[in-house]
């Protein structure tokens, strides 16, 4: 197989949300020594682009959202070690989650990774992450940074929540709040005083740099 048949092979893995072919997709890349960034963004981040228009379009529903998902999470799950640097010394703490009423996760994993990758130390609190959560991990884990990931509109609402809440219990100046997800914008994240928003994970790893400690 060369490399564009890997790369259809997880493309379509991850579509049909086959683990088993997304899973041997990935080992096949990694022993024909394709860089791990380009399975994840040319192979899975597309197909799952592909899973989210077909679900616009009536082409698919939840349940082929949710085990398209699960295949992109066991290729992701192969690819982390690969992207992920060992033994660097921290450059600071974030603590991260997907807010309240929001249970996506694979884009605030792969930006988790990407941190991690660059030397950041990560906690993470999940999904459906409660403003009460936030102020309790920030008060706990003492960040530098607290991210705060939405991919649905509804719950983008939420982010201002946390915002409020780390401001209530006077938190709110020791850390810096970034916020991402596909409906998150700049003018968004201005609009309820975020400090930060990136488009991507790797875009979240570079923003994040000048906060190095
Ligand atoms: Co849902 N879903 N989903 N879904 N889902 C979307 C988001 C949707 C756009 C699909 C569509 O209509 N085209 C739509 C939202 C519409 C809207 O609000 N505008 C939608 C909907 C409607 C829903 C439900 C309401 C469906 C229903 O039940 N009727 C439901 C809601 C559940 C809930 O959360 N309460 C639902 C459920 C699900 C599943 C559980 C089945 C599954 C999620 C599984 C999981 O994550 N474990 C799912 C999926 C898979 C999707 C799509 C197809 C793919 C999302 C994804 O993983 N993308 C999605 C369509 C799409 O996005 N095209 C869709 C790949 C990922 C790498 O990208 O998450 O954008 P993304 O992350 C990027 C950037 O956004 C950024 O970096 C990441 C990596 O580059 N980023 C950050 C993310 N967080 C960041 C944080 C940062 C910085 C950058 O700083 C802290």
């Amino acid at each position: 197989m060369n490399s564009e048949e890997i790369l259809d092979r997880i493309f379509d893995g991850v579509l049909r949300g086959d683990t088993r072919a997304v899973i041997a997709g990935v080992q096949a890349g990694l022993a024909a020594g394709i860089n791990p960034q380009q399975l994840l963004d040319d192979a899975m981040v597309e197909a799952m682009e592909e899973i989210g228009h077909r679900f616009e379009n009536n082409e698919c529903f939840v349940p082929e959202m949710l085990i398209a998902a699960r295949a992109m999470k066991e290729g992701v799950g192969l690819l982390t070690p690969h992207l992920v640097a060992a033994g660097v010394k921290p450059l600071g703490k974030v603590v991260i989650g997907t807010v309240r009423g929001d249970v996506h996760d694979i884009g605030k994993n792969l930006v988790r990774i990407m941190m991690e990758s660059s030397g950041w130390e990560v906690v993470d609190l999940g999904v459906d992450v409660s403003p009460e959560r936030y102020v309790a991990a920030v008060q706990e884990h003492h960040p530098r940074i607290v991210g705060m990931s939405a991919l649905l509109t509804t719950t983008m609402p939420n982010m201002k929540l946390i915002v409020a809440a780390l401001e209530r219990a006077g938190v709110r100046d020791q850390v810096k709040v970034m916020v991402g997800g596909a409906p998150v914008t700049q003018a968004y994240a201005q609009q309820i005083g975020a400090d930060l928003y990136a488009l991507d994970a790797a875009a979240a790893a570079e923003v994040i740099k000048v906060l190095a400690v």
